[in-house]
């Protein structure tokens, strides 16, 4: 395989002003009729340059130029390329294509799931449709005409408008869709299928009405409500946020139950994954309410920061990508606890992407080449890209960043476009200077920011020293410093903030600052304090950044309890429990568990008045992951022992008043999907698994009678979960079947069923999870079934998965060479948790190394599987 590099980026030689579609969709096939319009790209120094279209898996049936059927001679095939070796400067060129999307299962291009046809496009699908110049810097105007059989395929759907319909002979009939913004071919979408349409509407900020519709199958149609309005509250937010308005008479959402990724943000028609889109009270999670919302959200956001502006080359995918997350990020905030959407980003990023940039395939937000492209649709490129709008955000302001977002809508409508692009109209439109600020794009690796701190009592200055260092990453080393916002304030002994005043002069200055942080070394001083103070740093994560700081537990259970930033109240209360637990897997033998932990604890479950939404967060203790990644040579069966060990000891002692903080957070009232019931509801499943994790028998009886009267998935699932996680192996089994037999028609249930087992180290050894592959519910060409069984298995159950005969790794390594062979993007993706094996001790990461090199040695290896065996290994 070829690696594709940025700075060998040249401008299309030929443009697309216009494509017409057409579809002819049968049980054994498809015919795609595409006629385009092209003409030479005016910018373009290729003067002569021959004609080159994209294709993948396609039947060439004929080339017709300007009405003339092509000689075999006047264009070549060539692998992955159409070639008409000689055209005039504009032409019309009509392309005959044959493919099969019922044998498609890459699900890239068209393709068929549960009976319906559907398209997945983006970053290069479109070449399995068509031959096409398949890059994101050409836009054209779509025209699509779907035609199939009218039983089979009642509801027939492509971007845009519809133009025309009618009926054909044999029973068929056909849709004609017109689409005028001009697009890229990733944004195209098709859907053919038996299909109920739910039908809402949206009154715009200017008076224009939308029609809102919903397609899904019959058997999902009580499922459609909270999404959709989930989308008008989306459509409200960008208007009142961003002043966006949303452009065509009508936007839709389909739900498919193959998908490869969440969802897709197709101009108009937005394909999503069932679990992605598809919930109600009895079947959802409070947790996958959220994320749909989420979803939806970040799909609608992305017509104006993905469509309208569009990336000039795959590798500005962050420029859509993290600009969209920090949106539905925001919005998030605003439907919900602000603090507890921060926490939950923070975690992902210090978990997973800090993970990512210290591993073989880290890669800066904007990549300087690839091989395959599906394979940087990564945390970097979205939450790394996210946190580094949000950094822009900080350094703005809200009313400056708001004005440099309409410059950039303003001045690149309709165009394809750079991340320089969208950091010149912040600047522009700000009067900043980010030329420093652009290394976030460029340079890979998480930074380091040290912190050391003097105090002199006489002068009453206070000292803060700062050192940041960006480590070395695959191809990139003697990184130069980037520009940090660094939030911090200080507390005074009794916990009240004090005003920062960085020179002698200065009397009351504010309680917060954000220092910018621009060279390797700063010192700051703090002037008229009397008292040494307790620094609070990097509040509200105000950097994706790694701080040190040699925090005593004195000082970080006074933040706990005392920080007025509830983000960083969290963070104490982290670093105090991961402080615990690195001690205790130092420590031989039976170390004793500090005290003033399971105090700190307690008065969280006690300190009714304390905001239930945070407490919820601060009494899970930092996950196995996380302390993976802290760690220099992890060795999981240790970090999951000390961990199992903390949480014993706090369960055995504060037994009562977990049973008080269960009956409590039941006695709140009737459901509802508030911040505060979710709170509650979240506190009582982790007041529930703590006391199973010590076998309480109060606690079983509390488990099974929330599993049997709850009136939410959230409830019966946090039972069944704590159930699955406990020693009580009759209940936890019973507790299983009963759950499948009650759900075993919902595959999102199912999915849920199957992760909770494949995830947990009591349920979810090896050999249960090759049972769980052979049980009839699995189904290896679903994406969904996969990630709930291996997924979860390799990235969530690490006890499970981590042994030191390599037994797990032996097994994703067969997996993932089995699935190459039909969904190469799935198979790519599930392989990650190896790619990291110099992050383990020795024992283990030899093992995961070879069962890299086991997958390596398959044959026919794909282009995603063996960029990222190549990289890992090398
Ligand atoms: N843009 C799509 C992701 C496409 C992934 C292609 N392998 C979903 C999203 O980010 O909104
Ligand atoms: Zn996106």
């Amino acid at each position: 395989p070829q690696t594709i590099y940025l700075n060998e980026y040249q401008v299309p030689a030929y443009l697309v002003d216009h494509v017409d579609l057409r579809f002819e969709l049968f049980e054994d096939g498809a015919r795609v009729h595409s006629t385009m319009t092209v003409r030479k790209n005016p910018e373009s120094s290729q003067a002569d340059a021959p004609l080159e279209l994209n294709g993948d898996s396609l039947k060439l049936e004929s080339v017709t130029l300007d009405g003339s059927q092509l000689a075999g001679d006047a264009y070549e095939e060539q692998g992955d390329k159409l070639v008409v070796h000689t055209v005039p400067a504009q032409f019309e060129l009509n392309v005959v294509t044959w493919i099969e999307p019922q044998n498609n299962t890459r699900l890239e291009g068209l393709y068929k799931s549960s009976g319906m046809f559907c398209t997945q496009c983006e970053a290069e699908g479109f070449r399995c449709i068509t031959y096409y110049p398949d890059r994101p810097d050409v836009m054209a105007v779509f025209r699509t005409r779907v035609e199939a059989d009218k039983a089979d395929y009642p509801i027939l759907l492509s971007n845009g408008n519809p133009i025309e319909q009618g009926e054909l002979e044999g029973g068929r009939h056909f849709v004609t869709w017109e689409d005028p913004f001009p697009k890229p071919a990733y944004l195209f979408a098709l859907v053919a299928g038996d299909l109920v349409e739910k039908k809402d509407t949206f009154t715009t900020c200017s008076g224009r009405s939308i029609d809102l519709r919903m397609y899904v199958e019959p058997r999902n149609s009580a499922k459609c409500d909270f999404a959709m309005d989930a989308l008008k509250r989306s459509m409200r937010w960008d208007e009142e946020v961003y002043g966006r308005e949303y452009d065509l008479d009508i936007f839709m959402i389909v739900a498919v139950d193959d998908f490869n990724m969440g969802a897709m943000e197709n101009k108009g028609l937005n394909i999503f994954n069932s679990s992605c889109v598809l919930a109600s009270q009895e079947t959802a999670t409070d947790a996958s309410f959220q994320r749909i919302e989420a979803i939806v959200a970040h799909e609608y956001f992305h017509n104006w920061s993905g469509n309208r502006v569009t990336c000039r080359d795959w590798f500005q995918l962050s420029l859509k990508e993290g600009f969209t997350v920090f949106r539905d990020a925001q919005f998030s905030a605003d439907m919900g606890s602000p603090t507890v959407k921060r926490i939950e980003d923070a975690t992902l990023l210090r978990t997973a992407q800090f993970a990512e940039d210290a591993g073989p395939m880290a890669h800066p937000v904007r990549p300087a080449s690839y091989m395959e492209i599906s394979n940087f649709y990564t945390l970097t490129i979205y939450e790394k890209g996210a946190e580094v709008v949000r950094m822009i955000h900080n350094l703005l302001g809200d009313e400056l960043f708001r004005k440099g977002s309409d410059l950039y809508f303003e001045r690149h409508d309709g165009q394809a476009v750079t991340t320089d692009d969208f950091v010149r109209a912040m600047e522009d439109a700000s009067g900043r200077d980010l030329s420093q600020f652009r290394l976030w794009y460029e340079q890979a690796g998480t930074p380091v920011v040290t912190v050391s701190d003097e105090y002199d009592k006489q002068s009453g200055v206070y000292r803060l020293n700062i050192r940041q260092s960006i480590p070395d990453t695959p191809g990139q080393s003697g990184k130069k410093p980037q520009h940090i916002p660094f939030a911090l304030g200080l507390l005074d002994q009794t916990g009240q903030p004090l005003p920062l005043n960085l020179t002698a002069d200065e009397q009351n200055g504010p309680e917060e600052r954000v220092l910018e942080l621009t060279d390797a070394e700063h010192s700051f001083e703090f002037y008229g304090l009397s008292d040494r103070p307790v620094p609070s740093l990097l509040r509200n994560f105000s950097a994706p950044v790694r701080v040190q700081y040699p925090w005593t537990r004195e000082q970080l259970l006074f933040l706990m309890s005392h920080d007025p930033d509830g983000f960083n109240r969290w963070d104490a209360g982290q670093r105090l429990a991961v402080d615990v637990i690195q001690s205790l897997m130092e420590a031989s033998g039976d170390a004793e568990i500090d005290s003033r932990l399971v105090e700190a604890y307690r008065s969280l479950l006690n300190d009714t008045s304390l905001d239930q939404a945070l407490v919820a967060k601060m009494l899970l203790l930092p996950s196995e992951a996380y302390l993976v990644e802290l760690a220099d040579q992890a060795d999981v069966p240790a970090i999951h022992e000390a961990r199992e060990r903390v949480l014993t000891h706090l369960a055995t002692s504060l037994r009562e008043e977990l049973v008080a903080c269960y009956r409590r957070s039941l006695a709140q009232g009737d459901y509802q999907l508030t911040p505060d019931a979710i709170a509650h509801r979240s506190l009582r499943n982790t007041a529930l698994a703590w006391l199973l994790h010590i076998k309480d028998v109060e606690g079983l009886a509390f488990a099974l009678d929330q599993y049997q009267t709850a009136d939410n998935m959230t409830d019966r699932l946090g039972a069944l979960r704590a159930l699955v996680n406990s020693d009580f192996v009759d209940e936890r089994e019973k507790t299983l079947a009963d759950f499948y037999d009650q759900f075993r028609d919902d595959p999102q249930v199912v999915e849920m069923w199957f992760s909770v087992q494949a995830a947990s180290h009591q349920a979810g050894q090896l050999p249960q999870i090759k049972a769980l592959l052979q049980h009839s519910a699995f189904d290896w060409k679903n994406p969904n079934k996969v990630r709930s069984v291996i997924g979860a298995f390799a990235g969530q159950n690490l006890a499970g998965f981590h042994k030191a005969d390599g037994s797990g790794y032996q097994f994703l390594a067969d997996q993932v060479c089995r699935l190459d062979d039909s969904n190469p993007q799935i198979a790519a993706r599930l392989i990650s948790p190896l790619t990291r094996w110099k992050k383990y001790a020795p024992q283990y990461g030899q093992q995961m190394k070879a069962a890299l090199e086991h997958v390596r040695n398959k044959n026919e290896l794909s282009r995603d599987v063996y960029e990222v065996v190549l990289k890992s290994l090398a």
